[in-house]
């Protein structure tokens, strides 16, 4: 046969290219959260075919009933998906060996000993390199200490026998969602991507840049592994300094709030971050102690992190204190104190509760025997130690010998509140510009 008729043999990699460029690619994603649903329906509208993949029976179910729940992503979207069936959730992880891409969405959180939970990414790549088939692409975001996805999951994956940077190809790539951030979601957020050799983050840029508007390549995993815990732990680091500021001011009578306002008006140089009742959340907490855990196996201590994951823990001992001070001002101990807390999921306008410092709080009022009720739109209902107690109604303050605002919720009426309460322990400032005897600040 005339050799000119002979086609060039293509690489896996140029197969896959071109089905990401053409959107013929199988889009896979596993873990159907805030990070994993947003990014599935961002694939999904660019045109690809997109499988979510999740243990959970009841999410799986919603979504092929066109539902969301997740807040940023609309029903009608997911609906109108999966009615085009460019969307589609399922629980059998055997789906994997129909994909060309995989995205690897699960937690990643911390033990009680503060060390890295790896079980969830070490559970879905076990079931990934079950299917495993040349071709393909699998991208971890799940974020984690820098060398995982080199360490951890390359060799769980090479047991196949398939070779990274041959058969398949493997990439880290961070996620930036912020639930509820009006402004910012999956497509428009700048979309960092390392690969664990150089056709491996061509295809993770290639494959992303078919959705998200901009997308930042890395020359490896490890540093895509890092950018994200050097803008968590940047954010922590800095919450515990302004935490520590306020500290010090209230020590020498000075209102640390004025001097962040008047310091934010630097234009340059300076990033305002605000004292509060500490830190809640699953991302600032969690991701500082992925790194520093690491650290610590190279010998190397993570100081920064650690006394800033201290001074932030100690923040609702802070706040109980001048709960116990402000009651003691009126000659009432915080014993037999009805305390009314506004507001316990962990930053304003949200529902999450977890490692929220409200929590903290209460459970430290309540062992200094305090009577604790709190109210707060978004939570209807908390478990506090073994007890499940209702959120109330905001004018039962009246009712309390002190209000402390904990999260300082847009819906909450703060003239009603000053009106109601005798004593009013502010620890977010949400009573800005109010000047009263009965209102203490941080
Ligand atoms: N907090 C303070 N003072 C501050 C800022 C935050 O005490 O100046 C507290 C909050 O009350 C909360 C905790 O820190 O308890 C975390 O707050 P956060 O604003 O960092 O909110 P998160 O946990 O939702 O962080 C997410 C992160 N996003 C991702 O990891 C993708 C973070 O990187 C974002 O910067 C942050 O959202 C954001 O800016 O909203």
């Amino acid at each position: 046969m005339n050799s000119s008729l002979l086609l060039p043999v293509q690489t896996a990699s140029e197969v896959l290219a071109n089905k990401i460029a053409s959107k013929r690619a199988r889009v896979g994603v596993v873990g159907l959260g805030y990070v994993g649903l947003p990014l599935a329906v961002e694939f999904a509208e660019a045109g690809f075919d997109v499988t979510g993949i999740d243990l959970s029976e009841a999410k799986t179910a919603q979504l092929n009933a066109g539902e969301s729940y997740i807040g940023d992503v609309p029903a009608e979207s997911v609906g109108a998906l999966v009615g085009r069936r460019r969307l589609r959730a399922t629980t059998d992880f055997s789906a994997i060996a129909t994909l060309d891409t995989v995205n690897i969405c699960v937690p990643t959180p911390l033990r009680k000993t503060k060390d890295p939970d790896m079980s969830y990414i070490v559970s879905a790549c076990e079931e990934i390199a079950k299917y495993l088939h040349p071709g393909m692409l699998i991208i971890l975001e799940s974020t984690t200490y820098p060398g995982t996805t080199d360490e951890l999951v390359l060799p769980m994956l090479e047991k196949s026998g398939l070779k990274c940077g041959e058969d398949f190809f493997l990439c880290f790539s961070p996620e930036r969602v912020d639930p509820g951030n009006p402004r910012y979601q999956t497509k428009n957020i700048p979309k960092v991507v390392g690969g664990a050799t150089a056709a491996c983050t061509e295809l993770g840029r290639l494959f992303y840049s078919q959705a998200l508007e901009r997308v930042v390549p890395v020359s490896s995993t490890q540093v895509a592994e890092m950018v994200k815990l050097l803008e968590n732990t940047f954010r922590m680091i800095n919450i515990g300094l302004v935490n520590e500021i306020a500290i010090m001011c209230d020590g020498m009578g000075i209102n640390v709030w004025e001097v962040i306002e008047a310091a934010a008006t630097k234009p340059f140089g300076f990033m305002p971050f605000y004292p509060g009742p500490g830190l809640g959340g699953h991302c600032i907490p969690i991701d500082p102690f992925y790194l520093s855990w690491k650290t610590k196996q190279a010998g190397i201590e993570a100081r920064f992190i650690e006394l800033a994951g201290y001074i932030n823990g100690q923040m609702p001992h802070f706040v109980v204190e001048k709960i116990q001070n402000a009651l003691n001002e009126v000659g009432k101990p915080v014993k037999g104190s009805k305390i009314h807390i506004f507001g316990v999921s962990y930053k304003r306008d949200i529902e999450d509760v977890r490692e929220s410092p409200a929590l903290d709080i209460m459970h430290l009022l309540k062992r200094h025997g305090g009577i604790v009720a709190y109210s707060d739109p978004h939570v209807p209902e908390l478990k506090i130690e073994e007890d499940l107690i209702r959120a109330v109604d905001p004018v039962r303050v009246r009712e309390a010998q002190c209000a402390v605002i904990v999260t300082d919720h847009s819906a909450f009426d703060y003239a009603a509140l000053v009106e109601n309460a005798s004593l009013i322990v502010d620890t977010r400032n949400a009573l800005r510009g109010i000047t009263l005897n009965k209102i203490v600040r941080l």
